[in-house]
């Protein structure tokens, strides 16, 4: 059963989540029902001009060419279903700042600019410039959450992890060397388990993870459109390999985390 497509996920939180207090809470629950709405929109549903970039095994990234005052900001949706490991693994190695050197290999600086509860943090990152634009850096909260499968009680929960752009009064966009990017990102994780039928002990090798990766990202200013795709697909399968290689590797020999 594909919950993913079945449209009976609840997006709705814990009460008790303590973001739930803060000024940006609006906005996260928001952001995540629409983030999450979409990620679980099948590519055959996502309207037309949807168009195949790159397929390496189970991994399949389409993009849509969309342009704002002349400048790239093409959608991005991807797929991709990686044995022996879970959503919430997936989930936890993307949001952990601790991780992201370990994997971002566009990234040249990060900072936590505020802890807004364990599931949620403020980030401002530096990234790789590419010659002959100016370097980009970018402003955003994540946040990490649990979608409880209240359909089926001992089936494991959905994941996600989104990001967005945001502001902060001490870090203004464009004053220093880097032009502000401005994004929506979400990572969406569905563990798939396939108990071996004799009754022994669940193993890595009876479970995978069915991920989308859905993202927009506005360049901030001047950017050829030509150079912009180019780096889009070489950059983003890079990453989804990378990250997914990543949580194998550290979790192969750790118990499963459901
Ligand atoms: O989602 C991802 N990562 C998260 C945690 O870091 C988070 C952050 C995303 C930042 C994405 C923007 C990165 C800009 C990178 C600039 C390009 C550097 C290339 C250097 C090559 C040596 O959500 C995973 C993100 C995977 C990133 C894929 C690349 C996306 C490219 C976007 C281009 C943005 C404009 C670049 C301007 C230069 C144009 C010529």
């Amino acid at each position: 059963r594909d919950r993913l497509k079945s449209g009976q996920v609840p997006v709705t939180p814990p009460a008790t989540s303590p973001a739930c207090q803060h000024r940006l809470w609006p906005e996260i629950e928001s952001v995540v029902k629409q983030q999450v709405a979409w990620a679980r929109t099948g590519i055959g549903e996502c309207g037309q001009g949807w168009q195949l970039f790159a397929e390496d095994g189970e991994m399949r990234m389409y993009r849509r060419e969309e342009e704002v005052d002349g400048m790239a900001v093409d959608p991005l949706k991807a797929v991709h279903t990686v044995p022996g490991i879970t959503g919430h693994e997936v989930c936890h190695y993307f949001f952990g700042p601790q991780y992201r050197y370990d994997w971002e290999t566009t990234l040249e600086q990060m900072t936590v600019l505020e802890t807004v509860s364990d599931d949620t943090l403020v980030f401002l990152q530096t990234h790789k410039r590419i010659w002959p634009a100016s370097q980009r850096d970018v402003l955003f909260w994540s946040h990490m959450r649990k979608l409880p499968n209240e359909n089926d009680r001992d089936g494991p929960d959905l994941w996600t992890v989104v990001n967005n752009s945001t502001t902060h009064l001490d870090y203004p966009p464009n004053v220093g060397k880097c032009v502000r990017i401005y994004l929506k990102v979400c990572l969406l994780c569905q563990t798939r388990v396939d108990p071996p039928k004799d009754g022994a002990p669940l193993t890595r090798d009876n479970i995978s993870c069915k991920i989308t990766y859905c993202s927009v990202v506005n360049p901030g200013g001047w950017a050829p459109a030509s150079v912009l795709r180019a780096v889009y697909k070489r950059e983003y399968p890079k990453f989804l390999k990378r990250f997914t290689a990543y949580v194998v590797n550290q979790t192969k020999n750790k118990p499963i985390m459901f």
